[in-house]
């Protein structure tokens, strides 16, 4: 399409505005202009404009018929031992074949951690100061180690933290992984309207363009090849996890077990919510399916039901955890069947401009941004599971840059961790009442990656050094 094709589509559309000052821009700002404008899928807006931004009311979650989801529980609260053993076994096989490959998303903004960087570059360990990335980087050659072969890990990135990304990688020889395995790509992009459904404009030359929701890796995935990568090289299963978690296992055997043995799509992690108003989703049943119900959606009062015994109704918290089967990550980014993620509304102070062209930068909401949830995957997969664990083991995001959630609680969390694994290996480490260790240690995760692992290497040395403030172990 020529650039008068596409003024004519945005005019014919309704989003003539888009191209208000091309007059007045240079042969590359109307390049530039002409190349967002392209991206864009204009019948798509018209139709999140009539159904999430005309619509002041009855845009919410729909929590028809809504019951707690049914939950694998782990063996310390009830689930049978010899079940979780197969579990193991199962996704130890897939991880000897090569069948797994680790996937990160990390297109966020770290807008609420007030960090200027990709959030992956963010220091979090209590005495290496080892960023996230490098922290998940350990946890995937570890896992390649112990299984005999290498993973591949798929990182996808936002426009705005591509290039910071790659590059922090290469100055640190992606830490000592085989930068063949390590893939980057690029997450969607979705234009802003204001309140009657006009896209937006950032400057007189680029449009107010956001990342698409990490509902969009599904077809980041598919569209930057990485399916394919994945088929070539005989991967079929991706295990999912966050930037901003240290603590995830980025491989579990026993979830990757579980999730192949139900023969399951999709499957997620859950913890016990630790207090009703935590900002989790929740994993409901609803007509048959397993749903997640972001805390924003879920009405206080329901999230704070209990049961006869007190315990909390809607208690499994979804800590954004998940292993996808290839092929269905595959359906849904192509939309077949009707399988296709829905978009939400957000509404945000959008930094635009005004009619003659200055910049404008609101102090209130001035528009909507369209984001896609990957959690809204559940209910489309086939046998559907939910799999407890142990929130100690495998969540505390950094979210916040104070208070809950936030690199204090994060670093304490981890000293917490490598103090239980001291004392699981039979070497006693004083801790208080919440079990944070009286002293700072810290273990990388390819001396051990898990209590068991580390329990191994441990008791393996031939001289153990003493448990003294700032011991690390690598
Ligand atoms: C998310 C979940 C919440 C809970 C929590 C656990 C949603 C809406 N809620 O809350 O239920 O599971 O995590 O920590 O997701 N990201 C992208 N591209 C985007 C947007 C986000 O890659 O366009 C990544 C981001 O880099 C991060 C993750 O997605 O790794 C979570 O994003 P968030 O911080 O917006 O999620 P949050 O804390 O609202």
């Amino acid at each position: 399409m020529n650039h008068d094709q596409l003024i004519t589509t945005y005019r014919t559309a309704g989003q003539g505005q888009v191209f208000a000052h091309w007059a007045s821009l240079s042969a590359s700002e109307r390049t530039e202009l002409a190349a967002q404008a392209a991206e864009i899928d204009l019948a798509e807006i018209a139709e999140l404009n009539q159904t999430l931004v005309f619509k002041t009311s009855g845009g919410g979650a729909n929590l028809d018929g809504l019951a707690p989801a049914p939950c694998t529980r782990l063996p310390a609260n009830g689930g049978d031992p010899a079940e979780w053993a197969r579990a193991k076994a199962t996704g130890e096989a897939a991880l000897r074949v090569g069948r797994v490959a680790a996937f990160t998303v990390a297109g966020g903004q770290g807008t609420r951690l007030g960090y200027d960087g990709p959030k992956g570059t963010f220091a979090v360990t209590p005495l290496k100061n080892k960023t996230l990335f490098q922290v998940f980087a350990e946890k995937i050659k570890a896992a390649g180690l112990r299984y005999g072969r290498p993973l591949h890990w798929f990182i996808m990135t936002s426009h705005a933290n591509h290039a910071q990304t790659e590059e922090f990688f290469a100055v640190n020889r992606h830490f000592g992984l085989d930068r063949g395995r390590v893939h980057f790509f690029r997450q969607g992009r979705m234009p802003a309207v204001s309140y009657d459904g006009k896209i937006m404009l950032e400057t007189k030359s680029s449009l107010a363009l956001s990342p698409d929701g990490h509902g969009g890796s599904l077809r980041a995935l598919h569209r930057s090849g990485a399916l394919d990568l994945m088929k070539a090289e005989g991967v079929d299963t991706l295990s999912y996890f966050q930037v901003d978690n240290p603590l995830v296992r980025c491989v579990d055997a026993a979830f990757i077990g579980f999730h192949l043995g139900a023969g399951s799509e999709m499957s997620s992690k859950m913890v016990p919510k630790a207090y009703p108003e935590e900002k989790v989703g929740h994993f409901c049943l609803q007509d048959g399916k397993i749903v997640v119900v972001e805390y924003s959606d879920m009405p206080i009062s329901m999230q704070r039901e209990t049961r006869a015994d007190g315990s909390l109704r809607y208690s499994a918290g979804s800590i954004a955890i998940h292993v996808i089967d290839r092929e269905f990550a595959r359906r849904m980014a192509t939309g077949g069947d009707g399988m296709a993620l829905p978009f939400h509304r957000a509404d945000k102070k959008i930094a635009t401009i005004d009619a003659r062209g200055a910049a404008v930068k609101p102090d209130q909401a001035n528009g909507v941004k369209f984001e896609m949830f990957v959690f809204d995957a559940v209910p489309f997969a086939k046998n559907s599971i939910v799999i407890e664990t142990a929130r100690a083991d495998d969540f505390s995001p950094v979210k916040n840059a104070e208070g809950l959630d936030s690199p204090k609680t994060c670093r304490e969390d981890q000293l917490r961790q490598f103090a239980r694994w001291f004392n699981g290996a039979g070497t006693p480490v004083d801790t208080d009442a919440t079990g944070l260790p009286k002293i700072a240690v810290e273990i990388s995760p390819l001396f051990g990656y898990d209590a068991e692992t580390f329990t191994e290497r441990w008791q393996a040395l031939a001289s153990r050094p003493a448990i003294t403030n700032g011991l690390t172990l690598e």
